[in-house]
């Protein structure tokens, strides 16, 4: 329990306290439940300490009127209180999480009027890849996307384990190679949060962070034309350089994807499908595979 209490002002990170200050539904629930938990513990940690000041001072040998009674044993009522109340602590903690995990299993479409935004991130040595299906554009280290919209993403790493966080819209999940996570979220407001890799992946790890930026509606899609006018085009022998170990210094934005490159990473692992070739030949040049 004490551990508890001294991990809580180091879940927000650093500096700020993060994850208490959400900027989307998913955040706001976690908020709730880190919150929730805290006070129910606090029902046990409270007294605990408490009693481990008051008892030695009052049954100190110099104190002789506190009672002594060196034959004591027992205390139904005792008994009683230690084991009912945790008892009924444990179960209420177990009922909350029991349904806050169905109500927010990452894999579970948020409910929205507004038309969802795939995303499809690709973990790389060390940076994060992020693919819009929809628009044909890719962009590294940066993630632009509407306020109020719900995003689903598809999560694949190319390089070890590792796990995609934008902790103020809440829930990390992992990113692993050859296998595709979901993960759906959404912002309330309009801002910049920081996105990060929270599993240690080699040397450029303290680098392999990005920025998430929630904008207007008008404001992304003028942001998807600034991208469209970039030069450079995200095709195989493109991706062979940026899977290279290393970390990038700057946002790459590509006006356009080659079809079909996250399923493509995702099933050079696969021995199954790994000869089904669906960027073509060039692409395996720069594998290694
Ligand atoms: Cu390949």
């Amino acid at each position: 329990m004490a551990t508890c209490l001294c991990l809580l002002p180091l879940l927000g990170g650093c500096n700020e306290m993060v994850l208490f200050n959400p900027k989307g539904p998913i955040g706001e629930s976690e908020k709730y439940i880190i919150l929730i938990a805290f006070v129910l513990m606090l029902i046990i940690v409270i007294p605990v300490i408490v009693m481990s000041i008051v008892f030695p001072l009052k049954y100190r040998e110099s104190n002789t009127k506190a009672p002594y009674e060196p034959n004591w044993s027992y205390s139904r009522k005792l008994e009683i209180i230690m084991w009912v109340i945790p008892f009924i602590i444990v179960f209420i903690l177990s009922a909350i999480l029991w349904r806050e995990t169905h109500r927010l299993d990452p894999y579970k479409p948020l409910e929205s009027n507004a038309k969802p935004l795939n995303v499809e991130v690709v973990s790389l040595d060390w940076k994060w890849l992020f693919i819009y299906p929809e628009h044909n554009i890719a962009v590294v280290n940066q993630f632009v996307f509407p306020e109020k919209v719900p995003l689903s993403f598809k999560i694949t790493s190319d390089t070890v384990m590792t796990s995609f966080f934008i902790p103020q819209l809440g829930s990390q999940i992992y990113a692993m190679a050859g296998m595709t996570t979901r993960l759906h979220l959404m912002a309330d407001e309009q801002g910049e949060y920081t996105g990060q890799n929270q599993q240690f992946s080699g040397a450029g790890f303290p680098d392999m962070s990005f920025n998430a930026k929630a904008t207007s509606q008008a404001s992304f899609d003028s942001w998807v034309q600034q991208v469209r006018q970039s030069p450079t085009r995200l095709d195989s022998a493109r991706f062979a350089e940026l899977r290279k170990p290393g970390v990038s210094q700057s946002v790459i934005y590509y006006s356009s994807i080659e079809p079909g490159l996250f399923e493509h990473i995702v099933n050079q692992y696969n021995p199954m499908t790994r000869g089904s070739n669906v960027m073509g030949g060039a692409a395996h040049s720069g594998h290694g595979n």
